[in-house]
Formats: structure tokens, C-alpha cells, sequence
């Protein structure tokens, strides 16, 4: 029994906690979604493929059940073998939770990526699985109707009933609440499995390099994005600063895997990499609630995605 249940109401439903995991193509929204869901930003998020590289707990509070969500990377044709490793870590993912959430966008009509991740859920039998259409706000009533029928044909034609098919837009604020309302009654009865108030599980420096990985992958194109990779090497509070004044320095490498796309990320006269780096310890200094100076180097790392030592050291 939940500690957190309320006494008043005399035909309470039990408090319930469990794992929901979002998965889809590169793009679909899994990301932002999770993020509307929990309140704050706990992934992130970019208008290019292949963005999130680790599964990603956030953690929904409610009086009634504890969800935690698992967003995980988008489940693509691997062309490299991070992108073998990235979807294998998906495939254990939705192994391993209480509801699966495939995710969908309104305004792009299923493909044959859709269905080849459609086909696998399907060998997952006990496992329910709710479709949400996500990016509701981009297209019109009856272009949402036809996606909805389009998903509910593509499930019968596979075997399998979805538990619910739910549209929604993360952007818009629309329907996020209701989805909740939704997998809460699909998980299992139990006591909270994480502290009240963690809106995630994600270690500090890994939460810092998403950071700056996602302000550096703003406004590049084709191949760039993915050869992007941020760590946080050293994390110090600087010394001889007052005690009401403390400033928090932190070291990070941004890695690309070719000397020719230095310049891409670094601009004109450093620029870019400034820029970079001042929107990045915005966000930081807001996730720490201290003032944080910043140092930002760019290093090659050959081929980084194709390289197993290399993926080693950058922690895949
Ligand atoms: N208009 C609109 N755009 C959205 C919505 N949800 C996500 N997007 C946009 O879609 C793009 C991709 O969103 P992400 O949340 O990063 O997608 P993802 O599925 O996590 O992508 P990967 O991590 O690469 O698999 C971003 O530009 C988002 O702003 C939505 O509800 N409405
Ligand atoms: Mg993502």
C-alpha cells in the first residue's frame, strides 16, 4: 500500500508504479513528449534524426502512481555501429517494461519504418501497447482522422489490438495529461520506486553534456549532427571565491570525427563555439542553480561512430 494514498476517499483505486518506454523513428516527438509529461526537461530534444542516444528516465509524480518514462533513441536502419548499438538498447528497453508507448507523427504518413518497428512490437505479447500520434498541432482534423484509422488497420493487419491510440501534441499542450491518465491504470500496483521530487535519474555530467551536445547540433546539417559528441571532463568549484559567490568551472570536450568539420563547429573567428557555449551554461546554470564558467573544446575523434575503442570511451 502507498504511503502517499489518500485516506479521505473510501473507494480509493491502489497507487501504482511502473515503467512506460517511448519508442519510433528518429523525429517522432518521443523526446519532447517525455518532457511535457514530467514538467521539465530531462532530454533533448532537436529537429534532426537521431538525437537521443541513451535511454532517458523521467519520472511523472502523481497522488495515485508514480510513471516513469523511458525514452529511448529513435529505432532506425543502423548505418553505422553506434546506430546497431543505439537500437539494441531499444530492443532491451521495451523488453523490460510495463507499457509500451509507440510513438507516431500526425503529419507524416505511416512508412515502412513505422511498420518494421510495428511488426516487432507485435512479437511482444504481454506487453500492452498504447499508439500516440504525436504532433497533433501540424496537421488538420481529418488528416489526424485517417492517421488514427491508418494505425488501428496496421495493428489488426499484425495480429494485435493497441490498448489505446491516443493523439497528442507535445507542443501544444494537448492531450499530454490525458495520455497519463491513460498508462497509469496499465501498471502495476505498488509503492513509489523513486524519491519524491526526481524528475530523473540522469547523473549530473551526463545531463551538462546533453546540454551542450544539444545546443551545438542547433542550425547544423546533413551529417554533422551525428558526428557530434559531448563530455564533461572536470567539473571543479573554483577556488578563493566567498562562499555567497561561488562559480563552478567546468570542462567539457565537444568531438566531431573529421579535422574538416572543425571549422563547421567552431565559425568565423569562434563564434559559433561561443555561442554555443553561452546558450548551453544558461540552461546549465539553471539545472545546477549556480553560476558556471564554461570551457568548451572541440577535438577529433576519427571516426568515432564506426570505432568500438572510440564508442568505449564516449561511454556506448
Ligand atoms: N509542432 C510540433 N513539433 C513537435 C512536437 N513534438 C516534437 N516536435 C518537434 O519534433 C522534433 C523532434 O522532436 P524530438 O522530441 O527530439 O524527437 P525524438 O523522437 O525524441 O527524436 P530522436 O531522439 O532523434 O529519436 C523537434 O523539432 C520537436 O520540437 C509537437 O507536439 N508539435
Ligand atoms: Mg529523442
Amino acid at each position: 500500500m502507498s504511503v502517499r494514498s489518500k485516506s479521505s476517499e473510501p473507494s480509493e483505486a491502489p497507487h501504482r508504479a511502473g515503467f512506460a518506454c517511448f519508442v519510433g523513428r528518429p523525429n517522432a516527438g518521443k523526446s519532447t513528449l517525455t518532457n511535457a509529461l514530467v514538467g521539465q526537461k530531462v532530454a533533448i530534444t532537436a529537429n534532426q534524426p537521431q538525437t537521443t542516444r541513451h535511454t532517458v528516465r523521467g519520472i511523472v509524480h502523481r497522488e495515485d502512481a508514480q510513471l516513469i518514462l523511458v525514452d529511448t533513441p529513435g529505432l532506425h536502419k543502423p548505418r553505422t555501429l553506434l546506430g546497431e548499438r543505439l537500437n539494441d538498447v531499444v530492443r532491451t528497453t521495451w523488453a523490460e517494461v510495463d507499457v509500451i508507448g509507440f510513438c507516431l507523427p500526425a503529419n507524416e504518413k505511416l512508412g515502412p519504418g513505422d511498420r518494421f518497428i510495428a511488426k516487432e512490437l507485435a512479437s511482444i505479447k504481454k506487453t500492452p501497447k498504447i499508439a500516440i500520434v504525436t504532433k497533433t498541432d501540424l496537421v488538420d482534423s481529418k488528416t489526424l482522422a485517417e492517421q488514427l484509422i491508418a494505425i488501428d488497420q496496421l495493428g489488426k493487419e499484425l495480429g494485435f489490438e493497441w490498448a489505446e491510440i491516443v493523439p497528442v501534441s507535445a507542443v501544444g499542450d494537448k492531450q499530454v495529461g490525458l495520455l497519463a491518465d491513460l498508462i497509469v491504470p496499465l501498471l502495476p500496483e505498488g509503492p513509489a520506486l523513486y524519491p519524491e521530487g526526481d524528475l530523473t535519474d540522469e547523473p549530473e555530467q551526463v545531463m551538462i553534456a546533453e546540454l551542450i551536445r544539444e545546443a551545438a547540433l542547433e542550425g547544423v546539417r546533413d551529417e554533422l549532427p551525428h558526428s557530434i559528441a559531448v563530455v564533461v571532463e572536470e567539473m571543479l568549484p573554483r577556488e578563493d571565491r566567498p562562499a555567497d559567490k561561488p562559480l563552478l568551472d567546468i570542462h567539457a570536450f565537444v568531438y566531431i570525427e573529421r579535422p574538416s568539420q572543425k571549422g563547421i563547429i567552431i565559425g568565423p573567428k569562434g563564434k559559433r563555439l561561443k555561442d554555443v557555449g553561452i546558450k548551453s551554461r544558461k540552461q546549465i546554470e539553471a539545472l545546477l542553480g549556480t553560476p558556471v564558467f564554461l570551457d568548451l573544446h572541440v577535438k577529433v575523434a576519427k571516426d568515432w561512430q564506426r570505432d568500438p575503442r572510440q564508442l568505449r570511451k564516449l561511454g556506448f
